[in-house]
C-alpha cells in the first residue's frame, strides 16, 4: 500500500534503545551522535553488566538521567530480554516511539530521521534494510555476508514474511505494536528475535516498511553473533512457518484473516480496531 498523506501522524517522544555489552569503544560516539541529532531523541542504555565499564560510562555522561538513561542488569541475559525490558521501560515512560539499535557503530545514527519519518507516514514498524537497493554492507567478511543473505531467503522462504532484511536489528516501532504484540509467543534469545517481532506485527495486521541503510561492519568490540544463535533462530523460524501454513488452512476454512497489505486499512483504522 503507498503511504499518503492522509497516514501522517505525529510523533512527540521518540526512545532509542542500545543494548550494551562491552561496548565502551563505541558507545559514547553513538550517544553523541544520536543526541545531536535535530529531533530531541532520549536514548536507554540497556547494559548487562558489562565488564569493561560501559555502564560508567553511562553514568559519567553529562545528558545522564535527563536525555540518557540506564537500565542495568545483573548478568549477561541477551539481546531479546534487553529489548523486551526497554520497550517495557519506554511505554511506562509514554514513548511514541521506540528505536532498535547496535551499540557498536554498525548502524548510522544519521538514519535514525528517515526511519521515523516512515513512522510519521503511517508505518507501524519502520526498518532498515541491507538488502533493499542491492547489497549495502561495508567490511564483512565473505563468510558473515553469505549467512546473512541465506538466513534472509530461508526466512522468506519458510515464513513467508515479506522483507528483503528480516534479521536486520535497526527499527523504529510505534507504541501501538509494543502494546498490542504478544510477547510471550516471542521466544528467541538472540536474532531471531528480530525475525518473531516483525513475523508477529506483521501477522497481527501492522504495517511494516523497509527503508535501505548502509550497514558498516564494527571496528571495535567483540561480536556476540554465534553458532548457537543462528541455529536457535534457524529453527524457531521453522516453527513459524508451521504456524504460517496452520494460518493459512485455517484462512482457507474460515476466510476470516486479511493481511493490511490486502484491506489498505491506514493506521488509525487499525488502532480503533486493535483498541
Ligand atoms: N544488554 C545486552 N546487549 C547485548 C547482548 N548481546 C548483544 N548485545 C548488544 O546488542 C547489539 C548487537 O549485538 P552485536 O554483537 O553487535 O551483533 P551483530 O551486530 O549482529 O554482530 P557484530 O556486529 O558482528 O558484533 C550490540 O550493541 C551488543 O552490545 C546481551 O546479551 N545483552
Ligand atoms: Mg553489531
Amino acid at each position: 500500500m503507498p503511504l499518503t498523506a492522509t497516514c501522517k501522524r505525529k510523533i512527540e517522544r521518540t526512545l532509542v534503545i542500545l543494548p550494551t555489552y562491552n561496548e565502551a569503544n563505541s558507545l559514547i560516539t553513538v550517544v553523541d551522535a544520536v543526541l545531536s541529532l535535530p529531533e530531541n531523541l532520549d536514548i536507554l542504555v540497556v547494559d548487562d553488566s558489562s565488564p569493561d565499564g560501559t555502564a560508567d560510562l553511562v553514568k559519567n555522561h553529562s545528558a545522564f538521567d535527563k536525555q540518557l538513561f540506564l537500565l542495568l542488569r545483573p548478568s549477561k541475559q541477551g539481546l531479546a530480554t534487553a529489548y523486551k525490558e526497554g520497550f517495557q521501560w519506554g511505554l511506562k515512560q509514554g514513548y511514541d516511539v521506540c528505536m532498535e539499535m547496535d551499540s557498536d557503530l554498525s548502524h548510522d545514527p544519521r538514519d535514525i530521521s528517515r526511519l521515523l519519518q516512515t513512522i510519521e507516514e503511517g508505518a507501524d514498524i519502520a526498518i532498515g534494510s541491507r538488502y533493499l537497493q542491492g547489497i549495502s554492507v561495508i567490511n564483512w567478511p565473505l563468510r558473515r555476508l553469505l549467512v546473512s543473505i541465506g538466513a534472509g531467503i530461508y526466512t522468506r522462504w519458510i515464513s513467508g514474511l515479506p522483507l528483503t532484511d528480516p534479521t536486520g536489528g535497526f527499527k523504529a516501532i510505534h507504541r501501538n505494536v509494543i502494546e498490542h504484540l504478544d510477547w510471550e509467543k516471542i521466544k528467541s534469545d538472540g536474532y531471531g528475535f528480530q525475525i518473531e517481532v516483525s513475523f508477529f506485527a506483521h501477522k497481527k495486521g501492522f504495517l511494516l516498511k523497509e527503508i535501505p541503510i548502509i550497514f558498516t561492519e564494527r571496528r571495535d568490540g567483540e561480536s556476540k553473533f554465534s553458532m548457537s544463535i543462528a541455529v536457535e533462530a534457524a529453527l524457531r523460524v521453522l516453527q513459524l512457518g508451521f504456524f504460517e501454513r496452520f494460518q493459512s488452512a485455517k484462512k482457507l476454512s474460515s476466510s476470516s484473516y486479511t493481511s493490511v497489505y490486502e484491506t489498505g486499512e491506514t493506521p488509525q483504522r487499525r488502532e480503533e480496531k486493535l483498541g
